[in-house]
This record gives C-alpha cells, structure tokens and sequence, in this order.
C-alpha cells in the first residue's frame, strides 16, 4: 500500500496514484497488446490513469507529457517514438519533480538524471538473434535479403539493423540489398514488398523489424505467386500470436520474441519508485527464438 491517508483533513480514503502514460500509438498487434496490458493493470490497482496514445507523432508525446505535467500526476511513463528530442520536455517533468519510467522504448540523452528508470528488451540482441538463426539455417553462396525497417529514428528499427548487421557483415555470402521503412505497420510492409518484388527478381530472405511487417509482406508475396516460408525465407520480431500461426503453417521461417505485457511490471516500478523503495534502474527482458521446431508445442501458451 502506498500513498496511504496523507493530508489530514478528515479523508480518510487512500490518495490514489495518478498515472500518466504516453504511448508510441496503434502501429501494430504488438502496441495494442501493450497498451491493453497498461489499462488492465491500471485498473486492477484502482490507479487513476490518464492514457495518451501519440498516434505516431513525438510532438503529441510532448503535449501529452506537459499535459501530465499540468495535471500533477505523480509518475509519468512514456514509450519514446524517437530516440532523440526528449530533453527539454523531461527536464520540465524533473522540475516539477515528477518521475518519469521509459518503457519499451530508450532514448539518447546527455542526462540520465531525466528519467528514473527503463523497462524493455534488448533490440541489438533481437536482431542479432534473427541473424544468427539465418546464417544457421539459410544455405547459398549468395543469399539475397530485403530488410523492412521499423520507424524511422525509433530504437527498435536502429537497434534490430545494428544488430542484424554485426552478424551478416561477418558472412559474405549474405547480402542486404535493400533496406527500407514501413514503419512497423502491416498495411506499409504489403506495399514495401510489392515494390521490392517488381524491382527483384531474386529475393531470398525477408528480415522485417516486427510481425505485422512481415505479415504484411506475406500478402505481397502470395498476390506475386510466390510461397513465404519457401521460396522466400520469411524472419521478424515480435511474435504475436498470428506470427505463431503463421510459423506453424510453414509461411514465416523464424520469429524473435519481444514481450509487450510490461503491466505488472511497469506499476510495480513505478510504485518502488514513488515510495522511495530501491529498484532496478534498468530492466531487461529475455527474449527467445521460435521457428518450426519449437512454435507449435508454445503457441496455445502465447499470451499477445
Ligand atoms: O516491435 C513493434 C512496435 O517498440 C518493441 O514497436 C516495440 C516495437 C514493436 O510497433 O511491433
């Protein structure tokens, strides 16, 4: 119990906690289910949470951000769409001495006082995972790969390059010939891909930032009557549930795990760090790789 009956003043209820949460937007299944893991943990600890989605646009975080501000929330959590620019908004946050929790998300600061803690995955790691399993299991003197990339600027889609590169540089049989956004988004991973198809003729691996890029890119694959899975080798991060389903009918080769169910966690964090309770100043997640051999005993226990 935190918080608890302060004030005096004959009120004799707990202070509830006021949450405020900035998030990224509704870009794939991957955000959903972490914004739902947010509300859901919200409302099982009665916290008062004021829930902001940035629709893809920083300069909405930073609204939402001096909203909360305003609003004299006692913590702040913001899923940072870009890595850089937050510094002015967060030292108006540290001014008012409110606390901010990075989740999912890290960002590029020269003060790490501006943020009391982050919760999330390693995403050089995930990308490094995705390479791994290709130069394992992908064969050929020359191995063509397209990369669809995440938004532009996010640490997920610079991590998960860096990451996949580091591996890839150090086999020459395997080429990246292409590497462009759609910004995690299935709608813009189908059309990225029918692009490519037309501008290749020879396209052997599909490495995509999330699911729904590569679910998207499976669609474009098919109309060009082609077999994801088969005739291209399809690997991506995330694996939502679909992504799974997908693994088991053979069309996706290789999913890297990313958890977005950080509720728990997140409320847990932020309540250790507003009762001046120690805590872990940076958190990271384990992540695991799924292909054929592994996703359909793991699929019915898949939570997102
Ligand atoms: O991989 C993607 C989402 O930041 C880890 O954002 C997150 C990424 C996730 O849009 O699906």
């Amino acid at each position: 119990v935190f918080l608890s009956g302060c004030g005096g003043g004959g009120d004799s209820a707990e202070k509830k906690l006021k949450i405020g949460f900035a998030q990224v937007g509704a870009e794939s299944v991957w955000r959903t289910a972490n914004t739902d893991s947010m509300q859901r943990e919200a409302a099982k600890r009665g916290v008062d949470f004021k829930f902001s989605s940035g629709e893809g646009k920083q300069e909405n975080q930073i609204r939402a951000i001096r909203s909360f501000v305003a609003q004299g929330v006692d913590l702040i959590i913001l899923s940072p769409i870009v890595e850089t620019g937050w510094d002015p908004v967060l030292k108006e946050a540290k001014r008012a001495g409110i606390p901010v929790l990075l989740m999912d998300r890290e960002i590029e600061t020269s003060d790490e006082s501006l943020y009391a803690a982050f919760i999330g995955s390693d995403f050089v790691e995930e990308g490094r995972l995705a390479a791994r399993w290709m130069v394992e299991n992908v064969k050929g003197d020359n191995v063509k790969i397209v990369e669809l990339e995440g938004t532009p600027g996010s640490a997920p889609a610079i991590d998960r390059q860096t990451g996949f590169r580091e591996i890839v540089d150090k086999h020459s049989n395997f080429k990246i010939i292409e590497s462009q956004s759609a910004n995690f988004r299935r709608s813009d991973g189908k059309d990225l891909m029918e692009s490519l198809l037309k501008l290749h003729s020879e396209i052997d691996v599909v490495y995509a930032h999330n699911d729904d890029m590569a679910l998207g890119a499976i669609q474009a694959i098919e109309a060009a009557g082609l077999k994801p899975g088969k005739d291209i080798v399809i690997i991506s991060i995330d694996a939502i549930k679909e992504a799974f389903e997908a693994v088991v009918a053979g069309k996706i080769n290789c999913i890297v795990e990313c958890t977005p169910l950080f509720g728990p966690l997140a409320f847990d964090m932020a309540e250790k760090i507003l009762n001046g309770e120690p805590y872990e100043r940076r958190v990271v997640m384990k992540d695991k790789v799924f292909d054929q051999t592994n996703a359909a005993a793991a699929i019915d226990s898949r939570m997102y």
